[in-house]
């Protein structure tokens, strides 16, 4: 087995954080309204052990290169026990770290090193379904039908003669039916118990009010270890439909209702609003009263139903998934913006924006295909049309820079900062995700956006485990992406992130509105924002000619290609983001 250098410069850079947790009290409250969250996938991230999987310790060290990053706060995705059948979110005990990932204490140390660095966390929370290794569900095989211990979970007799039929048509949004049969205590085939996702996901049963109370009781155990807030893993599931009604549609995430104005029964249900305000009820009981918050992942559409979700006394935040599948488009951007900020504005909640995160092709990907919006949750294996990696990246910097320029608050998904592309040649063989196995192999999944970030260039696994393990093989192009290659390198795309996050935070661009500016043209997506240093600027250039700024702008940020781009703004290329101060 090879070393590491001695060195790592990506380790321990020199931090400055501009607005420490401390140093400033009026961001003790309502700091997300305008926060960058910096989504941490702990498998994927720094592997402190060398077994090739990433765990929390290795986070820990690599809390400073987030800090000198700029962004305000981190979500983890779920570290807690788990049989991994779906890379953590299926929960065994809500209220440990599983091995793979550390202990209570190495949960702790982070919690307590990010504040120390002005950092927040915001932890995942999985409440719509557990794993089938929980001890509740181990208790309601063992204890039959018409039991107490089934009444936490979805059991239902099948239909059908022997109930050799699965008790309604609905699918698994992995793919398959959504429902497995047990076999009771005698051997013989019996219940059917429902889950969403994968067999070894079983949905909890909202209406028990035992299950309401231990979530009350989870969410309170990690708000008494620190932690800043919780980002609800399918928000829009919990409650389903009275009668487990049939739904002869596809199970379409982002499904509305239908042209009947029809609700699909499993998403989106009216009782689901009323466990949002228990818990906002318990986050508050925080001092100081709003320093805690929830973000809703809801694929739910419209954005005026979505907004429903983050009502004053529910969540503080939904993810905008409708601005991450929309089109590489000018008209399409603005429409998503602009519909996301009024039914926001309705509610009085920030807006959120996206672009990537562990379950959809990454933007440098997705935007160097034909079809952004295709690729959200299926994955690009080897025998799909593969990408065009240069012009991915080159849009994928552009609509970064468009997203941090928008008022509201942005979620970034680790490596995006570099620019990396989804490993779309994983062999068969390494894939994990059960999207891939629920398909039987026909759709590649989410493996492809989950490979380990690359840190050192030449070091082995690029610097992600000491031992050079991963637990999913990195491509080749992640080598020239490696921190280490981009740190101090002027245009790099790292570099670019941290002079938006840096300016994002001096302009106040996440405060505020924002004007559409149309004197540019119809290639074009110009926007204006007010800010304490004037008015900036910013330009979106989608078509294929170059655009001239205004006369008289001063150029603050652009992403072209090489050294100090924005030396020379104007005309904006292609594909390119520009910000400027109006003098
Ligand atoms: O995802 C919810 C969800 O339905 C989609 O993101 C879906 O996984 C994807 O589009 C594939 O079709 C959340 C988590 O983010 C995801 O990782 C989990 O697998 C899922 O819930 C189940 O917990």
């Amino acid at each position: 087995m090879s070393s590491t250098p001695a060195v790592d410069p990506t380790l321990d850079p020199a931090v400055d954080p501009v607005v420490g947790l401390g140093s400033d009290p009026a961001r003790a409250t309502d700091w997300w309204r305008d926060a960058v969250i910096y989504q941490v996938y702990p498998r994927s991230f720094a592997d402190g052990d060398g077994d090739g999987i990433g765990d929390l310790p290795g986070i820990t060290a690599r809390l400073p290169y987030l800090a000198d990053l700029g962004v305000d706060a981190v979500w983890l995705s779920p570290f807690y026990t788990s049989p991994m059948a779906d890379a953590g979110y299926d929960v065994a005990d809500y209220r440990d770290v599983d091995p793979l990932f550390g202990t209570l204490a190495d949960a702790d140390a982070l919690v307590a090193r990010a504040h120390d660095l002005g950092l927040r966390v915001v932890v995942d929370l999985v409440p719509n379904h557990t794993s089938d290794e929980h001890v509740w569900f181990r208790a309601a095989l063992a204890a039959g039908p018409g039991s107490p211990e089934r009444a936490r979970y979805l059991f239902r007799d099948g239909r059908g003669a022997d109930g050799e039929e699965p008790p309604n048509d609905w699918r698994s949004v992995f793919g398959g039916p959504a429902w497995t049969r047990v076999s009771e205590a005698d051997g013989r085939p019996g219940q059917w118990y429902l889950h969403l996702f994968d067999t070894r996901q079983p949905d909890l049963d909202w209406s028990h009010d035992e299950v309401r109370e231990e979530f009350l009781s989870v969410l309170r155990f990690w708000l008494d270890r620190g932690v800043d807030g919780f980002r609800v893993d399918v928000a829009n599931a919990l409650v389903k439909a009275e009668g487990l009604p049939d739904w002869d549609e596809k199970l379409a995430l982002l499904s509305g209702a239908t042209e009947e104005g029809e609700l699909p029964p499993m998403w989106d249900q009216e009782e689901v609003h009323d466990v949002y305000r228990t818990w906002r009820a318990v986050l508050d009981s925080y001092e100081p009263a709003g320093s805690r918050m929830m973000v809703a992942e809801a694929w739910v559409d419209p954005p005026e139903r979505l907004a429903r979700y983050v009502r004053a006394d529910e969540m503080h935040q939904a993810f905008n998934f409708t601005f991450l599948g929309a089109r590489w488009e000018p008209a399409a951007l603005r429409a998503a913006v602009d519909r996301s900020v009024a039914a926001n504005a309705v509610v009085g909640a920030p807006t959120t924006w996206v672009l990537s995160n562990h379950d959809v092709v990454r933007h440098a990907t997705r935007l160097g295909t034909d079809d952004p919006g295709a690729h959200v949750g299926l994955g690009i294996g080897p025998r799909d049309p593969q990408p065009d990696a240069e012009l991915g990246l080159h849009r994928a910097r552009a609509a970064s820079a468009l997203m941090l320029a928008l008022p509201g608050s942005a979620y970034l998904y680790q490596g995006e900062e570099l620019g990396l592309p989804d490993h779309t040649t994983l062999p068969d063989d390494v894939r994990q995700d059960p999207t891939w196995f629920r398909h039987e192999g026909t759709v590649a999944g989410r493996d492809g956006c989950r490979v380990p970030i690359p840190w050192v260039a030449d070091a082995p696994a690029y610097g992600f485990s000491p031992t050079g393990r991963s637990w999913l093989p990195q491509p080749p192009a992640y080598g020239d992406l490696a921190a280490d290659r981009q740190t101090g390198v002027d245009g790099s795309t790292l570099e670019l992130y941290r002079r938006a996050l840096r300016l994002r935070r001096e302009l106040r661009l996440g405060e505020g509105d924002h004007t559409w500016d149309d004197t540019l043209g119809a290639d074009v997506l110009a926007l204006r924002r007010r800010t304490p240093l004037g008015e900036v600027l910013v330009v979106t250039n989608f078509g294929d000619a170059p655009v001239d700024l205004p006369a008289g702008v001063r150029p603050l940020l652009s992403t072209a290609p090489g050294p100090h781009p924005e030396r020379s703004p104007s005309p904006v290329p292609s594909d390119v983001t520009v910000w400027a101060l109006v003098e």
